[in-house]
């Protein structure tokens, strides 16, 4: 297993690389340019980064958000122009590197809350929250309004201004867009970026719907063992692989974590882990917990387990963390509560190892 950390680039993120090195047993970065979809990576700004990171003792193979156009989603005619910049952009990154490209494949949003500094009453810390019924009377205009008031002036994952500016005009285009449309159009895409991976020694890691199941009545096609793979079949490959994010897919109860981390291990289709645990509060309706199995409902001994039965060489970082000790930062993305994280994901490995 290697160790890593989510990191925003020193413009964005008030969190120093030196800090990040000095949690035990960090060995790099999950990191990303903050570039908006359809972009072609820029290689001086990227190097410029690799050596940022190195210069501070980290490594940077792995990479996130590197994002899909919404034109490559729906099947535009523009796509074949946004897919020649993907391609260019994971040459770029082979060049410089980067072993794993962590994407996603989900219609509009990326991950969605209703609430990103929910009190969590035991102990007065604030994490990330979900509740269909707050969602229903909400709407999507409404929701981005809200995730961008409360994101303490921080760009979020998944929330680019850029892609947001356009909701309205993306809604209605995916009018009558089904499961196996969008599926469709991730063959097109898979078929045409899949190979370069191969040559170039790149794989490609789909990072789950999340939470775990169709929003505002868009497809979403990678939140279940089964969807996934299908979407492997899309495009069989060693590169086409899945990023395994426990409390994406653990938002759905119906989902057995270590059971698909198993499933995916064994196939070697696993690039890369996002772990952290959920609090099943009801019916699509939960909050993030801290990573320890007791605080919320995730088995994090058998999903570590799994992984050092099946992928021990995989990529794995604490995903978000609760706001603690007044910290002010990014929403999910602290630095204490994601630094215990890996820690006590670092002392389950040991006791795993050693046991
Ligand atoms: C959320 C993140 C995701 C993930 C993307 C990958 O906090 O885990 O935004 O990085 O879905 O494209």
């Amino acid at each position: 297993m290697k160790m890593t950390f989510r990191w925003y680039g020193s413009k964005s993120d008030p969190i120093p690389l030196k800090y990040v090195k000095q949690i035990p047993g960090m060995t790099g970065l999950m990191g990303l340019l903050d570039k908006p979809a359809g972009v072609d990576w820029p290689e001086d700004e990227f190097k410029a980064l690799v050596d940022e990171v190195h210069d501070a003792g980290l490594e940077l193979e792995v990479i996130e958000s590197v994002n899909v156009h919404e034109d490559i989603k729906l099947g535009l005619p523009s796509r074949d122009a946004y897919i020649a910049n993907y391609i260019s952009t994971i040459k770029m990154l082979a060049r410089n590197g980067v072993k794993v490209i962590i994407y996603n494949f989900m219609p509009v949003f990326d991950w969605l809350r209703t609430d990103l500094a929910r009190v969590i009453p035991e102990d007065g810390s604030n994490s990330l929250y979900f509740d269909e019924k707050d969602l229903g009377e909400m709407g999507p205009l409404e929701i981005v309004r809200r995730t961008a008031e409360s994101s303490q002036g921080f760009t979020l994952p998944g929330w680019e201004p850029e892609r947001l500016a356009l909701l309205e005009k993306t809604l209605k285009q995916y009018e009558g867009m089904t499961g196996d449309g969008l599926r469709a159009n991730y063959k097109y895409f898979l078929d045409a970026v899949i190979p370069v991976c191969e040559e170039v020694g790149v794989r490609m890691a789909c990072h789950p719907d999340d939470p775990a199941w169709p929003i505002f009545g868009l497809p979403r096609i990678a939140h279940t063992v089964e969807q996934y793979d299908k979407i492997i079949k899309l495009h069989d490959s060693p590169a086409n692989t899945v990023c395994l994010c426990t409390g994406s897919l653990g938002s759905n109860p119906d989902n057995d974590v270590p059971a698909a981390i198993r499933h995916f291990g064994e196939m070697d289709r696993i690039g890369a882990m996002h772990v952290r645990n959920v609090k099943f509060l009801g019916h699509h309706h939960f909050r993030e917990a801290a990573h320890l199995s007791s605080t919320g409902d995730l088995d994090m001994y058998a999903i570590m387990k799994a992984i050092h039965d099946t992928c021990p060489d995989t990529y794995v970082r604490p995903d978000h963390g609760r706001m603690i000790w007044d910290e002010k930062g990014r929403p999910g993305y602290g630095l204490y509560d994601r630094a215990l994280g890996a820690a006590y994901l670092n002392g389950l490995w040991e006791a795993i190892e050693r046991g």
